[in-house]
């Protein structure tokens, strides 16, 4: 790490000269209180105050990211482009103190001012721009490609609007719109200097030049305008920092002033309106959307600013774009980015006037592409006339790809069992769809899963003939998450527990935790670990009273369900067992059992109706087992509204229990499995995704298996899946569903669970009733562990102790060796 230096005084003599011991710090707080804000402090708020300490942080991240860009320039680095319409950085004031490591003295710094910096976090509003682990996923990375000293880029999209915020009402869900940029965003810099103009809709004209070749032009319909805005990606202990490049959508011209002129105000503001919606609004869902023409545009609009902005940079440097690959690797963050690859192939050939072939070369050796997904009706398609109207020429690129394409797929398969038509991009019918994940393989180098388990499947099933094709494409690499937001920031107590230990060097090699294995067996160590974690339970049920008005015992054990709301994520098993404990206890008023408080949280995408009535179920159990005087404190069942990254990091580090219970073969990783380990809870959950391989590193006798296996799902949907049988063959099961069915949660009501448990009873497409029995058997044994806390707690340091896989930095360096074959350029 490049933050080593040999004075007598290091940190005293680094801070004295980069600004940022307690007094520089005070007086660059003030001033920027005064000159940014207008403000002093007798008049203050504490939003002012947030807003002066973030940029006076965000001065001293600008002088290291100027010396970024200067050293990446000389060395004419190799540098990643990470493409994704999602980045759900969260709040960055905390992450940028944590990286920079200023946290103490900005602290004093405030506190001198009679400021305290965790009422000032709070002030932060959360930059919401994804909707759950893909977008996670592309901001750890951000973090570890800084931290790593890897130029890299994240390119995406500035939305006005991101991911909405929930709010709860008679236990429904309601979306209430998220307004983060209205009080300014100190963290980007705006750069109205780079824009780039992206056409929309029109028609292609064909002629000859001069010379006699073959060209074409695109006549578009309208133009709008991509505007630059930059964030400044600070890594941990190091003075890389990093660019997240995200585009607002503008108007070509603020006015139409001919229709001004003529009096037509509403025609001349129409046009500004029409073309900032591009950037309005994240779809706040987590499946593939299809038919939306604003998806699609904006898909093309930050892929065509990224591609010329990359273009842009190259031709600073080199003469021409014939070793584009060579200076940029373009990882495609599943398909929302994989118009791409024709973009790409438009600006080489039609307006850099590349050929073909040499043009193609280029292309594939720069595109990578990672799939999230398996669900075949999840992949994203586009119908043909759609993109014929938004982007007329890409659907002459595309056809010619796909020509080509087919030519050669023609002769390596010999169409065995009519692979040809699989592997068309253009899939048949009315109307003809283009199939963007077709797209995406066959314009990358390279092709990889999310989780072991995932790519194996991919291989075998989703993508299996392009497995049969280009094997040597596909590849592995398992996600990770950053260990500063997840550890160090959100769970100081143990992190300093850890430090006390093992020393620092885990929070940049997260496999140096197995040096808490050694202490294992120091009784004080334990004690101190179970110290950390009640204190941990006490803030959030501290939290949760404030939010929700439930009171919980932080002795229970917190069991929590924490991601988006799916049917294949399962959180309506979670519920009929919360169920079942209440009617145990109902039917044995003297039960005596493991104290369990349920948390749940996440959001529903707004169209999705059985998500939404999950929430409502979650609300409706809650309500009456909460309030029920036999009950007490043997159970509660809380849900924690509005999931987001702020929450998140309040959530992990008070679980001892973290519910990953998808059905077998449809998580492709989980990250919130990975978060919730490192925080030290142990797991319940199902050979899904990463579950199986934090099984392998954590050891089986530290995680609570139960349920079917992917291959065991797959064979009992083939052989003809009947839910009712289990229904009727087990007792418990019978009157968790019943009791539900009965209205008995909802007022007498009865129909308005019905859809949940008739789908159950009759479809159950993710086979919650054949997993139930082997789950309450797992719950069993998580009660018994329970019981011993002794050895529940050596559990959980070795789930801490073992989980070093799961960092992103090894993610990072995986992807940085196997594909994208860059090395680390550090900056003084
Ligand atoms: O990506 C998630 C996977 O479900 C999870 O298993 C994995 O750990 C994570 C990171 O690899 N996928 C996900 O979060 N997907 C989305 O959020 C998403 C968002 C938008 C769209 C599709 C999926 N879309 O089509 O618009």
């Amino acid at each position: 790490m490049s933050q080593q230096n040999n004075l007598d005084h290091p940190k005293l003599d680094l801070h004295s000269r980069t600004g940022t011991n307690a007094d520089t710090l005070q007086r660059a707080i003030l001033d920027n209180l005064f000159y940014i804000q207008g403000r002093f402090p007798d008049v203050a708020t504490p939003h002012d105050w947030y807003q002066a300490v973030a940029y006076t942080v965000r001065d001293r991240q600008l002088h290291r990211w100027v010396k970024t860009a200067q050293t990446y320039k000389k060395q004419k680095s190799r540098s990643v482009c990470y493409l994704s319409a999602e980045f759900l950085i969260g709040p960055m004031l905390g992450s940028n103190l944590v990286n920079l490591g200023i946290e103490d003295e900005v602290r004093e710094a405030l506190s001198a001012l009679g400021q305290d910096l965790d009422v000032l976090l709070e002030q932060e509003p959360e930059p919401g721009l994804g909707n759950g682990g893909l977008g996670r996923l592309a901001a750890c990375y951000m973090d570890s490609l800084a931290t790593l000293e890897i130029p890299a880029i994240g390119y995406g999209i500035r939305y006005e609007f991101g991911i909405f915020h929930q709010r709860i009402e008679n236990g429904w869900q309601k979306e209430i719109s998220d307004q983060w940029l209205h009080l300014g965003n100190p963290w980007e810099v705006p750069r109205p200097l780079l824009t780039f103009r992206v056409n929309l809709g029109g028609h292609t004209e064909h002629y000859t030049d001069d010379h006699g070749n073959h060209r074409v032009r695109w006549e578009p319909e309208r133009v709008v305008l991509g505007v630059a805005h930059d964030t400044p990606i600070i890594g941990y202990g190091v003075n890389n920092t990093n660019l997240l490049r995200l585009w607002k959508a503008e108007a070509e011209q603020s006015f139409d002033f001919e229709a001004f002129n003529t009096g037509d105000y509403y025609a001349a503001v129409e046009e500004k309106v029409k073309s900032e919606t591009i950037s309005k609004v994240l779809y706040p869902n987590d499946e593939a959307i299809s038919g939306k023409t604003l998806r699609l545009e904006q898909q093309y609009f930050f892929v065509s600013c990224s591609l010329r902005d990359m273009i842009r940079i190259h031709l600073q440097q080199e003469p021409d774009l014939s070793n584009f690959h060579e200076k940029f690797a373009a990882q495609l963050n599943d398909t929302h980015p994989a118009i791409a690859v024709a973009e790409l192939m438009r600006l080489l050939v039609d307006e850099h006037h590349m050929d073909w072939n040499p043009a193609w070369s280029v292309a594939s050796r720069t595109f990578s592409y990672t799939n999230h997904t398996l669900l075949p009706e999840a992949l994203e398609t586009w119908s043909l006339p759609l993109l014929q109207q938004v982007l007329p020429r890409h659907v002459e690129i595309i056809y010619e790809i796909n020509m080509r394409f087919m030519d050669q797929v023609r002769v390596l398969t010999h169409d065995v069992c009519g692979a040809v038509t699989r592997l068309s991009i253009i899939e048949e019918g009315e109307p003809k769809r283009v199939r963007m994940a077709n797209l995406a393989c066959v314009g990358s180098h390279a092709i990889n899963g999310v989780a072991a388990l995932h790519t194996e499947l991919l291989k075998k099933t989703t993508l299996n003939d392009f497995h049969n094709l280009w094997p040597e494409k596909f590849l592995n690499v398992t996600n990770g998450v950053t260990p500063r937001r997840f550890l160090l920031l959100s769970n100081p107590k143990q992190s300093k527990l850890i430090s006390d230990r093992i020393g620092e060097g885990w929070i940049t090699d997260l496999e140096k935790l197995r040096g808490l294995e050694a202490h294992l067996d120091d009784a004080g160590f334990r004690e101190d670990w179970r110290r950390v974690k009640r204190e941990n339970k006490e803030a959030l049920a501290k939290l949760l009273k404030e939010r929700t008005y439930v009171d919980v015992d932080p002795q229970s054990l917190f069991s929590v369900q924490a991601k988006r709301i799916h049917e294949y994520k399962r959180q309506h098993l979670h519920l009929l067992y919360v169920v079942t404990l209440y009617n145990r206890i109902i039917n044995n008023p003297n039960l005596s059992m493991a104290p369990r408080v349920h948390i749940l949280g996440g959001k529903a995408a707004p169209g999705y109706a059985m998500a939404k009535l999950f929430i409502k179920l979650a609300h409706a159990v809650g309500e009456m087992v909460n309030r029920d005087q036999m009950v007490g404190d043997r159970l509660k069942l809380v849900f924690f509204p509005n999931f987001n990254v702020k929450n998140a990091q309040r959530i992990y580090p008070a679980a001892d229990l973290s519910e990953q219970i998808s059905t077998a073969g449809f998580e492709a990783s989980g990250t919130g499995n990975m978060k919730f380990s490192m925080n030290g809870a142990l797991t319940i959950g199902t050979l899904d995704g990463a579950n199986v391989e934090i099984r392998e590193v954590v050891g089986d006798e530290n995680f609570f298996l139960f349920g079917m296996t992917a291959e065991e799902v797959v064979h009992l949907k083939t052989n003809g899946y009947h839910p009712r049988h289990y229904y009727d063959g087990n007792a418990e099961l019978r009157a968790a569903m019943d009791l539900i069915a009965s209205g008995y949660f909802s007022h007498g009501e009865a129909d308005v669970f019905k859809p949940l448990i008739d789908n159950l009873l009759e479809h159950d497409p993710f086979m919650v009733l054949a997993d139930y029995e082997a789950y309450c058997h797992a719950q069993s044994q998580v009660d018994d562990l329970w019981a011993q806390p002794d050895l529940w707690t050596r559990k959980s340091i070795l789930n801490v102790a073992r989980i070093g896989k799961f960092s992103s930095d090894r993610a990072i360096r995986e992807y940085c060796e196997k594909i994208w074959k860059v090395q680390p350029t550090p900056v003084d």
